[in-house]
């Protein structure tokens, strides 16, 4: 059966007693989410003193998405590196802030899983301080650990990760955790350090939202014209932030769909599958909701290329499932 924790249970202990409920288990999966919750508390810390520590605005770089680099979406980048190098578990992370994907150094070539991460979603929101995030995914090497990992440890359906989730740097920062054991949701006390379970056992609710960038809508496909124009006369409110991980975490805890398209202009869309969609989906999935890219279910896709972008309809699986039918026919 499986374990129910309480509210207030620190995310330490979740990761130990879940552990202990596997008994093939070695170890590394909770080494690896330490260190995630560890480089999710430092970024935490740095965006809540940014204004003060000299850390708005831009770095002068553009990066590989032809994109103006905040300060701090290089602070996340790299303390989110930095924080998976050294501890055996991770082998390869593929970042939406490098070109490639960053191997780590040769003692560490036996690591068993493969990151992707989004340092920083929602980095066009800092300098007005609106609420930004941090998105992962994880998936098992296939390739022989010891050997360096190889792109197709990488390059593979999103029905491979092993896990996924996001810490979002809103009025409080929450660490949201998706993995076999279901999605659960972990406030930080800034006061002692620590994560607590916030937020057990996500599930989405219903809810009356839309959620979209309705300024593209003249470039849209009809269908997608029209699910909105119903979701207007069914009574929904509309709720757009312009940060996915923001726009996502009240989707998941308050209901609704969040749409952004392809487009006319982004026939491929404009989100990135390896790092925003698979993660993203795949927590949606296991808190009983759906994703597609307006076709076909995004865990499914099989991306050709690190970067690969991807259109995104996400929240509530029958609203999710109409749009993705309007939208096909
Ligand atoms: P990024 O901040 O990692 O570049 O992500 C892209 C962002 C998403 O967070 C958000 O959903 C989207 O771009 C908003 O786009 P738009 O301004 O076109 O509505
Ligand atoms: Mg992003």
């Amino acid at each position: 059966m499986e374990r129910q924790f309480e509210e207030g249970v620190t995310l330490d202990r979740f990761l130990m007693d879940t552990l202990a409920d596997h008994p093939e288990a070695t170890g590394t999966f909770v080494n690896l989410c330490q260190s995630i919750a560890l480089a999710g508390k430092m970024i935490s810390s740095r965006v809540n003193r940014a204004g003060l520590a000299g850390m708005l605005g831009a770095t002068g770089e553009v990066n590989i998405q032809g994109e103006f680099v905040q300060k701090l979406d290089e602070y996340a980048n790299e303390t989110f590196k930095r924080s998976l190098e050294h501890r055996g578990h991770t082998c390869m992370v593929v970042s939406e802030e490098e070109e490639s994907p960053v191997l780590v150094g040769e003692r560490w070539h036996s690591g068993r899983y493969v990151v992707t991460v989004d340092p920083l979603d929602g980095s066009s929101n800092i300098d007005c301080n609106a609420t930004i995030g941090t998105i992962f995914g994880v998936f098992r090497r296939r390739s022989s650990e010891g050997s360096p990992a190889e792109l197709t440890d990488v390059l593979r359906t999103g029905r491979d990760l092993v896990a996924a989730g996001y810490v979002i740097y809103g009025s409080g920062t929450v660490l949201v955790l998706g993995s076999a054991s279901g999605v659960n949701g972990f406030t930080l006390d800034p006061t002692v350090g620590e994560f607590f379970l916030s937020h057990p056992r996500i599930r989405i609710p219903e809810g009356k939202i839309y959620s979209c960038n309705e300024a593209y809508s003249p470039r849209w496909a009809e269908g997608v014209n029209r699910f909105v124009q119903r979701a207007k006369e069914r009574g929904f409110r509309a709720r757009y932030i312009g940060s996915l991980v923001a726009d996502f975490h009240r989707t998941l805890v308050k209901g609704g769909v969040f749409l952004y398209p392809a487009d006319d202009r982004s026939p491929k869309g404009k989100l990135r599958l390896l790092y925003e969609g698979f993660p993203l989906a795949f927590l949606a999935e296991k808190a009983g909701g759906a994703a597609t890219d307006g076709r076909g279910a995004i865990l499914d896709r099989l991306p050709e290329e690190l970067h690969e972008r991807t259109p995104l309809f996400i929240g509530d699986e029958s609203l999710v499932n109409e749009v993705t039918d309007l939208n096909r026919s």
